[in-house]
């Protein structure tokens, strides 16, 4: 019996930690998770902006002018789409969002640069129709927006509210952000037919706020639901800023946190470092428990996964911020939650200022290693996410083994008991 209960130990103990091993050789370990990275697609040139429909396909945007979709894992062949855009330098077919009423209307939107004839870049929101992994029947719902070869913001996003949020760039041009007329330097706010929101700060404005220099990434907190805005800074200074209607961020007469009471201070910034920050999203997810509710940025110059914790109960300070995957990937350009629980991020390493791998560029998408369950790279289906008011506490391992290790003690000590004397 003794044996048998002390076998059983050696068991147990052995299991555990062959097992973890088992883990540790295959998957990127961070500080606080241990984690799997799967290809999603590659030999992409420069994936800007990812954005799943509801019936779980991924739809992303190329710089150079294509929309393209991954369909039940498999990136098709043929494009979605192939915009006659102006892709210079930074210019080009930036942002990419998903209808929200998508199973009835099929409609996505697009942000795209363009060239006049007469010279001048600009840049417009288009919305296109999708049936069989087609594009189709453009319509410009907003335009006007200045372009140049840097600085062109270019994320666009529905809110909670169903309004459509655009972020706009200064277009090399400082002074615009500013100018409350300008379509630069802003964040934008519009009903997805184009038409202004009659609670916009500014009346038959469709600014929301003003003072950005080239904001490229923005997301909701999934339980205050603040805006969350990703910031170029000018050299270093990079910002994240919580977004409130009709406030001015500072831009070009204040950088990073100046204390001016005329402008709002970002919520962090990045210091005399440079981050380069693209897209951003909340993490509100299953498959990794630690990240749950955290605020991730993909950066372009500092090659790394910006991880920001927030603390509770307001959500609206930095408890922790955490540089994920340095180095690993090269340039990264956006990041955002599947509705599968993975966060996907895409890279952006043929964009002129990286070094491409061999297969660049790539979408990945992560999970914690002890998510199991999913294993096909995308589904069809959508998993409901549960809104769940606490964070998760993280899988220990270590608590089960010692739960498992007592009940054992237990069960020898009565056998030791009930053993006949003599
Ligand atoms: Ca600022």
């Amino acid at each position: 019996m003794w044996l048998g209960a002390v076998f059983c130990i050696l068991l147990i103990l052995s299991s555990v930690s062959s097992s973890h091993a088992g883990r540790n050789s295959v998957a990127y370990i961070s500080d606080q998770t241990d984690l799997r990275v799967e290809v999603v697609a590659s030999n992409l040139v420069v994936p800007w902006s990812l954005a799943f429909a509801p019936d779980g396909r991924l739809f992303f945007t190329e710089r150079l002018g294509r929309v393209r979709v991954i369909v039940e894992g498999q990136l098709q062949e043929e494009p979605a789409a192939q915009l006659n855009v102006a892709a210079v330098g930074e210019a080009g077919l930036l942002g990419l969002a998903i209808d929200p009423e998508f199973e009835r209307n099929r409609h996505v939107y697009v942000y795209y640069s363009y060239q006049l004839a007469l010279g001048g870049l600009w840049n417009r929101v288009a919305r296109l129709s999708e049936a069989n992994n087609r594009l189709f029947n453009e319509t410009i719902i907003l335009d006007g927006i200045p372009g140049a070869g840097i600085h062109d913001g270019g994320r666009i996003k529905f809110g909670p509210d169903g309004k459509l949020y655009i972020t706009t760039g200064d277009a090399a041009n400082a002074e615009l952000s500013q100018d409350i007329n300008s379509l630069a330097g802003k964040i934008l706010r519009i009903n997805k037919d184009g038409s202004i929101p009659l609670d916009n700060p500014f009346p038959n404005s469709s600014v929301y706020t003003l003072g950005h220099r080239n904001p490229q990434g923005i997301d909701w907190h999934p339980l205050t639901g603040k805006l969350f805005l990703s910031e170029h800074g000018s050299s270093a200074h990079d910002e994240v800023n919580i977004i409130e209607p009709g406030k001015n961020y500072g831009w070009p007469i204040v950088i990073g946190g100046a204390g001016d009471p005329r402008f709002t201070d970002p919520l962090l910034e990045s210091g005399t470092t440079t981050w380069a920050p693209s897209g951003a999203s909340f993490y509100d997810g299953d498959l990794i428990p630690d990240w749950k509710g955290n605020f991730f940025i993909a950066t372009l110059r500092g090659k790394h996964l910006r991880m920001v914790s927030l603390n509770p109960p307001n959500f609206d300070s930095v408890m922790m911020t955490e540089a994920l995957f340095q180095d690993q990937y090269g340039r990264l350009r956006d990041v955002i939650q599947g509705p599968d629980g993975y966060l996907y991020i895409s890279t952006s390493n043929r964009d002129g200022r990286g070094s491409p791998a061999t297969d660049d560029d790539r979408i990945l998408r992560i999970a914690s290693v002890s998510a199991t369950t999913i294993t096909q790279p995308t589904t069809t289906t959508i998993q409901p996410t549960t809104t769940v008011p606490t964070f998760a506490a993280p899988f220990r391992p270590e608590l089960l083994l010692l739960t498992i290790a007592a009940i054992a003690i237990v069960l020898l000590v009565i056998s030791f008991r009930r053993r006949p004397s003599g």
